[in-house]
């Protein structure tokens, strides 16, 4: 799994995507690599994520977060994107620039912030677990506990 991010200033939102992949035990790269600031390198990361073994792109910037659309420009494989949140405009600016792609390069888009990180991370986690039986089990598992988390606490009564 690749985890890629704009900034450094990402990795406070980005880290709950790694957090989700190393409890569910995938193995991941995380990296800084910036689509205007280090484009050269963003390109060698994505050309040559196939022949790495690399099967899912999770990748997450903020305001004109042109990152996770030109990663999916350069590989085939799936690029999962996740709005960071921007001081700006509070990530509407990252949201429209990646989910707006128009048709032919695709960009799986997330939620805004720590809620589409941590679900890139669940739904890159499924991609794999369609061809991956333990992670299946280990996907299914977390996913009861957190059932059974919500049932546990589910009596509510006035104080
Ligand atoms: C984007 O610009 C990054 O993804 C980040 O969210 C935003 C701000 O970057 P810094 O100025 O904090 O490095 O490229």
């Amino acid at each position: 799994m690749g985890v890629i991010m704009g900034s450094r200033s990402d990795w406070e939102t980005m880290a709950h995507a790694v957090r989700v992949l190393e409890n569910l035990g995938v193995p991941y790269e995380a990296k800084v690599v910036s689509a205007h600031r280090t484009p050269d390198l963003l390109f060698d990361y994505a050309e040559s994520a196939v022949a790495r073994g690399l099967q899912v792109i999770i990748a997450g910037a903020g305001g004109a977060a042109h990152l996770p659309g030109m990663c999916a420009a350069k590989t085939r494989l799936p690029v999962l994107g996740v709005p960071v949140q921007s001081k700006a405009f509070n990530g509407l600016d990252s949201l429209l620039s990646i989910v707006q792609m128009p048709a032919g390069i695709p960009v799986g888009t997330l939620a805004v912030g720590v809620a589409g990180a941590t679900n890139a991370g669940l739904l890159a986690a499924s991609m794999l677990a369609t061809r991956d039986a333990a992670l299946a089990t280990r996907l299914e598992d977390f996913r009861a506990q957190q059932t059974s988390k919500v049932l546990d606490d589910a009596p509510l009564s006035l104080p």
